[in-house]
């Protein structure tokens, strides 16, 4: 069994030479986007199996995009290629240190991923991990997009754990339900990823972690990345048990057939301009189950490191979270390897960076709360 699934879009991204306006500047380099395959190649470098699903076009960009995330090691063979649409891509700028302004300009409007339906996709192969990663930003690509998330929150036997990160992009909403249909898509996770100002400015919830938690009590794990004052983490533990220091050791959804422990959750390293913020970047419950008291919430402050670029820190501050996730660890750990994974993404210009090993990642996690205070 495959240990996370990541299914969406992802596109040549051409990154700026040099601060200034997508007027001004003159070249651009190539790198790859895309904020589930960017989880799956942080974890594949973490020595997690993974499988990315998506289309691509059947042109040299799409050929550019298999062949680097499978180099990371992720299991691209069910990606599809398409004749008729080509590979998104997109171009971003930079601001300069003192803000983090940038311009993002998308071409995917009519992509091959957005082509993705519940129809055209393998639904068994998205289904065959331990976890199923998403997020918000597939919702916003097309109606065929949108069915097909729904069909994979909907609550079924068997259904892996579902991971999604609301990733709320305001530049690819046209569809004014944009808010709804991302609170509903949260509601039917189980581990959901949303930044403190993401949800004000999706949902307009202010006043911090809990009345996001409020707003949103379905998931067993709710994350809410606070950029760089670090990341608060809500988790319902299993039903019946008193023991809130531990996640879940059973990775099956709750919303399949059985329930399974869950442990208190948390995202990105505190960044000197913080990462998880930034806003571009339901489940209805299984019937009959009993919604157990909420433990306090955990708070783990993120790293400090000199910011270069933001994009892609929230995905590998997922990527860090599911890892320990996966290998049980309490939600204190949880995340910090998600700080950690977070602190690579903000010290690189594009979205992808080497992350720590895991015996340095932790070796830092089990630090004491001094070095991370
Ligand atoms: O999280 C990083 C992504 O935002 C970036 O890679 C591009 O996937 C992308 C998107 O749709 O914005």
């Amino acid at each position: 069994v495959v240990d996370v699934v990541a299914l969406g879009e992802s596109m040549v991204t051409f990154l700026p030479s040099r601060p200034g306006r997508l007027a001004d500047v003159p070249s651009f380099d190539r790198g790859i986007g895309g904020a589930e395959s960017n989880v799956a190649c942080v974890l594949a470098a973490a020595g997690h199996t993974t499988r990315w699903i998506s289309r691509v076009g059947a042109d040299g960009f799409g050929d550019h995009l298999v062949e680097t995330i499978g180099g990371y090691g992720v299991d691209v063979s069910c990606v599809r290629r398409d004749p008729d649409r080509p590979t998104g891509i997109y171009f971003r700028t930079a601001g300069d240190r003192s803000t983090d302004a940038h311009e993002v300009a998308y071409y995917r409007a009519g992509s091959a991923a957005s082509a993705m339906s519940p129809d055209g996709v393998d639904l068994d192969a998205v289904r065959a991990g331990r976890v199923l990663h998403l997020s918000g930003i597939t919702a916003a690509l097309s109606a065929g997009c949108l069915d097909l998330l729904r069909e994979l929150t909907a609550p079924r036997p068997g259904r892996p754990l579902i991971s999604f990160d609301v990733n709320h992009r305001p530049g690819l909403w046209r569809d004014t339900h944009g808010p709804e249909i991302l609170l509903d898509l949260a509601r039917g996770a189980d581990i959901v990823f949303v930044g403190e100002d993401e949800a004000e400015e999706v949902w307009g919830i202010t006043g911090g972690p809990s009345p996001i938690r409020e707003a949103l009590p379905e998931p067993d794990t709710l994350v809410v990345k606070q950029g760089a004052r670090g990341a608060t983490a809500f988790c319902r533990p299993p039903a019946g048990s008193t023991d809130t220091s531990r996640g879940q050791s059973c990775l099956q959804s709750p919303k399949g057939p059985g329930r399974c422990p869950q442990g208190d959750g948390g995202p990105p390293a505190r960044a000197k301009s913080g990462v998880g913020e930034g806003g571009r970047d339901g489940t209805p419950q299984a019937p009959g189950r009993a919604t157990p008291p909420h433990p306090a919430p955990a708070h783990e402050p993120a790293l400090e490191v000199d910011v270069v670029a933001p994009t892609g820190a929230g995905d590998a501050f997922a990527a860090g979270f599911l890892s320990a996730t996966l290998r049980g660890l309490p939600v204190r750990d949880r995340l910090r390897h998600g700080h950690l994974m977070a602190a690579a993404a903000l010290t690189t210009p594009g979205d992808l960076a080497p992350p720590p090993t895991r015996a340095h990642a932790d070796r830092l996690a089990a630090l004491d709360d001094t070095a991370w205070g």
